[in-house]
């Protein structure tokens, strides 16, 4: 078998989808701090476009009630009616993902994070309890423009774990 080799214009074949576009992949993410007992937890698992619905597929901070919060730049305003979490894979989803709220803005926060997100405006809340591998769509009742979105998790009595985050 020959090796991989990247197509070229006239090699390619042009793919259509009807998935519509994650304006979250590649975007940036700033989170509270990682959990260090969770090295694979890095908060770019949850911007990379994939979601593997496995066990290492996460963002886990500390249990620092000032670490259990994420905001993601769009690098522009985006205009979008759905955001769509994933819960971890775990049982402790339960206690991981619940009593959040999601926050919208088009400007960098004048307080740090986490309570400079009170800034923002309310998109919606996950009250939650989560269940493993929950998926939880969030829609507005009209089309908002943001280019940040902020995550911010207020029951502190564990660590804060999200699996994926789409936006459309
Ligand atoms: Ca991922």
């Amino acid at each position: 078998m020959p090796a991989y080799e990247d197509p070229t214009p006239l090699t390619a074949s042009e793919c259509f989808s009807t998935r519509r576009y994650d304006f979250v992949t590649h975007a940036t993410i700033t989170t509270g701090q990682q959990n260090v007992w969770v090295p694979l937890g890095v908060k770019e698992n949850v911007v990379d476009g994939i979601h593997s619905f496995g066990g290492d597929d996460n963002f886990v901070s500390t249990l620092d009630g000032d670490a259990q919060w994420l905001v993601i730049d769009f690098g522009n305003p985006k205009k979008f009616t759905q955001v769509l979490l994933i819960a971890e894979a775990s049982p402790n989803a339960a206690m991981s993902l619940l009593k959040v709220e999601i926050r919208i803005g088009n400007t960098t926060t004048t307080t740090a994070p986490p309570a400079g997100l009170e800034e923002y405006t309310l998109f919606g809340k996950f009250p939650g309890p989560a269940t493993p591998n929950q998926e939880i769509m969030i829609t507005s009742n009209k089309p908002v423009s943001a280019r940040f979105l902020s995550l911010r998790k207020f029951d502190h009595q564990f660590i804060f774990a999200v699996g994926h985050i789409e936006v459309y």
